[in-house]
């Protein structure tokens, strides 16, 4: 191969894949661009990209005696959360996206959005950033190219995905074989909340996005790519597409058990697989290992257990809560060469935030002098970018092409009544109902009302990319007689008392309930069996050192029949309203 087509004068050398050349070329004639960059992921080009950004005021400098490498990113004060009601699935049938995604035809689906794109490029440059999701040596990951004109977006992906010149060789490979691809195009446009669409064509395996240049909305690798087309593509090729972190528990044997865990936006996903054990743990000799903090990708192995991969390579994580208290793991992570969006700044330019220590920020979010009057200085949903390589717990079997094998799965939500700490599931399919029963408050990593429960199936509300009913009935069908699977989980961290106060410490002290999970797969650990699953009793769980009353013991451990006897009543009508769910995992009348 020689001849490389050229876009234009200022153009950087494109592909010899036919196929992708041409769609960027036609996409280079519908947005116009002044100039076409192949991104390459070196070294040199990212701090290229940086200086212009810091020339233009995209990003901020940052303290760098403190904060060596770290930016500050001020986003569009309306463009702070994903827009789930921008946020469409456009299969050819409506009944495929389900009444759990926001559908369009897809015919007019691309009209609408390609009218914004017509020119939206003139004056900027298209970037063009192919990645890889997952280890790219890994069988089970998967490539796509973003075509961008958000050089943020850009050094975002740079750090959460393997991007440049590795992944189009693999780009390059798969597509002399006629292996799909993920095409996703996206623009900033004007940044105007009434021109913006996140679309996804999951039989064209294709990603449109406009209008938002923020987290989710953005970098199309993570939940646009890895979560709602990957399950679609999940569903038909038998494995899963998950919003799970990953973490292995080491216990003093030195044996190693992954957990991957399901909990919505901004309920745990993070802190947990950071954790760091209490004291008394780690004097024993328990370990945790961070493998992923968000998206999981699980395939059945030839052993009939599930292997996970994390298709990720760095934590986009909400920064809000996060402390030396808290996650001093993650405080450790995001001290160098990290990209903070939204954070407040102190007088001497550190990035700062709600629960993070006793000082007093200078600047808010907005770079407005900070008043508390206005709300917290650091937006609730302001995050940190950074390399998992940088977490010092990251795991050395992270990258492992095969993946890690899960012991157990785990759901949970934000519920501040009814659902205990935690309970076991009885089989698989009883399972598959927890999973599917789960609710929670919604948080800020979305627009809209903040603290309300609704229903939030795995975690997935916002990110199965196909109807429900057929998605809860690809997971019963992993139950096969070969199969080793999982067992299943349900934890809640944030049952609050009557005054409002969190019952549990939650955090490192987490590690007592993951303890009693791997003594359940080990078969030491005790529980009774109650209509929603196995509960330990008091004495089942090590609470020794917490000083928790035991009115708070209590009530978390309590199975409230009638409580569930109303959550379930609530619950057969959203399956209802829902449709196509199987049998197996309605609640119990
Ligand atoms: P996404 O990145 O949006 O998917 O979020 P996430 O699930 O990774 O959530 P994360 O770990 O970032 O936590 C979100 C918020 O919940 C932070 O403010 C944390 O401090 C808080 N949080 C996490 N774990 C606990 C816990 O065990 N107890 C309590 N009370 N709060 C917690
Ligand atoms: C979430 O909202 O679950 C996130 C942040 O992890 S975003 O990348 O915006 O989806
Ligand atoms: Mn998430």
């Amino acid at each position: 191969m020689n001849a490389v087509p050229q876009q234009g004068a200022n153009a950087t050398p494109g592909t010899r894949l036919a196929s992708l050349q041409q769609w960027v070329d036609e996409v280079a004639a519908l947005t116009r661009p002044d100039r076409v960059v192949w991104c390459d992921g070196s070294d040199a080009e990212a701090d290229t990209l940086q200086e212009a950004m810091m020339a233009d005021g995209t990003l901020l400098p940052l303290n760098q005696d403190t904060h060596p490498g770290c930016v500050l990113h001020r986003s569009h004060p309306d463009d702070v959360a994903r827009v789930e009601h921008l946020t469409f699935v456009c299969h050819e049938k409506r009944e495929d996206a389900g009444p759990n995604n926001h559908w369009m035809a897809p015919a007019e689906a691309h009209a609408k959005i390609d009218a914004l794109f017509e020119g939206c490029m003139e004056g900027r440059t298209l970037y063009v950033v192919p990645y890889c999701m997952g280890p790219i040596d890994s069988p089970l990951a998967r490539c796509g190219v973003e075509i961008t004109d958000s050089p943020y977006v850009v050094a975002n992906m740079r750090l959460m995905t393997r991007m440049g010149a590795a992944a189009l060789a693999r780009i390059e490979r798969e597509g002399a074989e006629g292996k799909p691809l993920v095409r996703g195009l996206h623009s900033t446009g004007e940044l105007d909340p009434d021109r913006r669409f996140i679309m996804h064509f999951p039989e064209e395996l294709v990603i449109k996005s406009y209008g938002s240049g923020y987290g989710g909305n953005a970098l199309l690798g993570k939940k646009c790519h890895a979560l709602r087309i990957a399950s679609h593509q999940a569903r038909q090729e038998g494995w899963l597409a998950e919003h799970m972190l990953i973490v292995g528990i080491e216990n003093p044997q030195g044996e190693v058990h992954y957990v991957a865990a399901a909990f919505p936006s901004a309920c745990g996903k993070t802190n947990l697989a950071m954790l760091i054990p209490p004291e008394s743990y780690r004097e024993q000799g328990w370990k945790v290992w961070t493998v992923g903090d968000d998206i999981c990708w699980m395939h059945p192995g030839e052993d009939g257990r599930l292997w996970a991969i994390n298709p990720e390579a760095g934590f986009f994580g909400v920064a809000p809560g996060t402390s030396e208290k808290s996650n001093p793991n993650a405080l450790h992570t995001i001290g160098r060469d990290t990209i903070f969006t939204n954070v407040a700044t102190t007088d001497d330019g550190q990035p700062w935030w709600e629960g993070l220590d006793k000082r007093v920020p200078t600047k808010d979010w907005q770079g407005r002098d900070f008043d508390p009057a206005r709300g917290p200085a650091a937006h609730p949903n302001s995050r940190f970018t950074v390399s998992a390589k940088q977490c010092p717990t990251f795991s050395s079997h992270a990258e492992d092409p095969q993946g890690v094998p899960i012991s157990a799965i785990v759901f949970g939500g934000r519920r501040a009544s009814l659902v205990p700490l935690v309970f076991e599931a009885r089989d698989w399919a009883h399972g598959v109902h927890v999973g599917a029963s789960m609710a929670s408050e919604t948080t800020a990593a979305a627009t809209g009302q903040v603290g309300v429960v609704r229903r939030d199936p795995m975690a997935m509300k916002p990110f199965c990319g196909y109807h429900f009913g057929d998605y809860f009935t690809h997971w019963l069908s992993f139950d096969r007689p070969s199969a080793q699977l999982p067992k299943i989980f349900h934890v809640n961290w944030f049952r609050k008392d009557a005054d409002g106060r969190f019952l549990w410490p939650g955090f490192g002290e987490n590690l007592r309930v993951l303890e009693w999970i791997i003594g359940r797969l080990e078969g030491t650990a005790g529980a009774r069996d109650t209509l929603i699953g196995r509960v330990p009793t008091a004495s089942d769980l090590d609470l020794s050192g917490l000083g928790l009353d035991p009115g708070a013991i209590e009530a978390l451990l309590e199975v409230d029949e009638a409580g569930y006897a109303e959550e379930w009543r609530e619950l057969a009508g959203f399956f209802e309203s829902l449709g196509r769910v199987p049998e197996e995992i309605l609640p119990p009348r």
